[in-house]
């Protein structure tokens, strides 16, 4: 077996929750402003954080909701999402993060899968949250900003601070639940503990070099693993500061760049590219910035080194998926190597593998990219059979990324083995849009694949089976079950779907179609 370890001397994962970690970062810094709400200026200190956690956890345990709930969150970015989260957690409970664009069939789906009791959201989400627990046994609505007409406001959970954090065992306990498709299929429940959270935080403090002096302005969605963990656990632990925003919008990001002087930016290749090229980034002050990162999508070489040099900052990229907490490979400082996803993280091992022969591949080699450390998950949430298929013998995981590692230890993300499609770095399950389709009437078959987009990065495409149906019909369905980002941006009619004699869709036949 020819493993590749990481060059970065290992780390040890301290036998602590994810909150505990969070808190000893902040202790006794309890005056520092670590959350500051981007549009309305609103500050939280480390202490006001800490306190509000501790409160939140006592009032779901007053409820019996915790320990041992499972709690949905779905909201966008706002101070009080790391007070939900770690409360929860601080309480010993599992939050399920949901992504606040859902429409209700898919708030539904997740809320039943996850077998959560409550749901916390915001007003601007209330509707929808209400119409989505109908059915499910979540039982418990929470409306942050609300309440009342059945709905618990943020004064009715929260309680007398618990003081001490739930006793948990930290290598087994899933802290949260987010939603990923993997390698295949629809999207599942990824068990992450607190342990995976807490090493991926580790893992990653030893490379990024965080201080309390460094600002963030967080778009990135904390219900998604990329800004879960490195704004909102990583960022915190280290006490710098995160500002947040509910949506992305290039003015305002920039304008919050610019007003609190932010020193490292978090971002997605798609906007690395407006970075890169709009005019508008002239009329800002951005000399502040000194590190631009780019993860969760392929990012070419020419724009990476682009969007540094107009910025006059370090420009870097990241490796990982929801299954690795998500972080296995980054970049840093000195060892830049525009176009690689850079060498692994601390305490975490490669391999490359032939995806035939399953053969070992050495370096230069192109080859499924395999992962172990303590960021991998503990499996797929009530399946069995997508953790076998995901994790081999060994405690590896499996990525479905085609990729390549150079004798210094960089990778080089090649190509994608998976259904998986990315648009603007979230993930897009083909199964789950093709089953979408098939439950439209009229349509007897559909197959769904990614076009190359400059803009997004990939779109999904759908070639349907539906002699008697209009696109406009097939596009007012999806306005009712899939969020917009999911829905296919051009329909090809065709006779039939192209598949092997197992029954799979051929999808290399679609791609050549294009
Ligand atoms: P998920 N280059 C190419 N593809 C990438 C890259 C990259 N740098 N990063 C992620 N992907 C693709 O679960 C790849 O196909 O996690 C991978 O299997 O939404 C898939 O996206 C995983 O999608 C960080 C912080 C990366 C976060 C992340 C990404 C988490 C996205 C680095 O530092």
């Amino acid at each position: 077996m020819a493993i590749f370890a990481s060059p970065r001397a290992p780390v040890s994962v301290p036998d602590t929750s994810v909150t505990q970690t969070l808190f000893e970062g902040l202790t006794g810094r309890e005056d520092k402003v670590v959350v500051i709400d981007g549009p309305s200026g609103r500050t939280v200190t480390a202490g006001a954080l800490m306190s509000q956690i501790k409160a939140l956890a006592g009032g779901l345990t007053a409820r019996g909701i915790l320990p041992g709930g499972t709690i949905a969150i779905l909201a966008p970015n706002i101070p009080e999402y790391p007070v939900v989260f770690h409360g929860v957690a601080w309480g010993g409970g599992t939050v399920t993060t949901i992504n606040p664009t859902y429409t209700a069939p898919e708030i539904q789906h997740q809320l039943q899968d996850a077998g959560a009791v409550m749901l916390v959201t915001i007003s601007m989400f209330e509707e929808v949250a209400r119409t989505a627990m109908v059915g499910t046994d979540c039982r418990d609505l929470v409306v942050l900003d609300g309440g009342g007409n059945g709905a618990l406001g943020m004064a009715d959970v929260m309680g007398a601070e618990l003081p001490e954090q739930a006793p948990g065992d930290w290598a087994k306990d899933v802290v949260v639940l987010p939603y990923s498709s993997g390698t295949t299929g629809r999207p599942k429940g990824v068990m992450l503990t607190h342990r995976n959270l807490v090493a991926n935080v580790t893992q990653s403090a030893a490379v990024a070099d965080i201080t309390p002096d460094d600002k963030a302005i967080a778009f990135l969605p904390f219900f998604h693993i990329y800004g879960m963990t490195v704004l909102m656990n990583l960022f915190l632990n280290q006490r710098a500061m995160i500002i947040t925003m509910p949506r992305f919008d290039l003015e305002m990001y920039l304008r919050l760049i610019q007003e609190h002087r932010a020193t490292r930016l978090y971002i997605v290749p798609p906007v690395a590219l407006a970075l890169a090229k709009h005019p508008m980034v002239d009329d800002y002050d951005v000399s502040s910035v000194k590190q631009i990162f780019s993860g969760a999508a392929p990012m070419g070489a020419e724009i990476e080194a682009a969007v540094g040099t107009r910025f006059g900052a370090n420009s870097v990229q990241g490796y990982g998926m929801t299954e690795l907490s998500p972080i296995s490979h980054m970049t840093q400082g000195d060892s830049i190597r525009h176009g690689s996803s850079g060498q692994a993280v601390p305490s975490t091992e490669c391999r490359i593998v032939d995806p035939e022969t399953l053969e070992d591949l050495p370096a230069g080699l192109e080859g499924e990219l395999w992962i172990r450390g303590p960021q991998v998950m503990k499996g797929y949430l009530n399946n069995p059979d997508a953790t076998a298929e995901t994790m081999a013998e060994g405690d590896w995981l499996r990525t479905g990324d085609l990729a390549e590692i150079d004798e210094e230890g960089f990778m080089y993300i090649r190509d994608r083995l998976k259904e998986l499609i990315k648009y603007k770095g979230f993930q897009v399950a083909p199964a789950e849009v093709e089953a979408a389709l098939c439950a439209c009437e009229g349509v007897t078959d559909a197959a769904v694949i990614g076009r190359i987009d400059a803009e997004a990065g990939e779109v999904p495409i759908a070639f349907v089976v539906a002699p008697e149906v209009e696109e406009a019909t097939l596009r007012a369905h999806c306005e009712g079950c899939l969020a917009h980002y999911k829905h296919p941006v051009d329909y090809r009619f065709v006779d039939s779907v192209p598949k092997s004699a197992s029954g799979k869709i051929l999808r290399r036949e679609l791609r050549d179609k294009l």
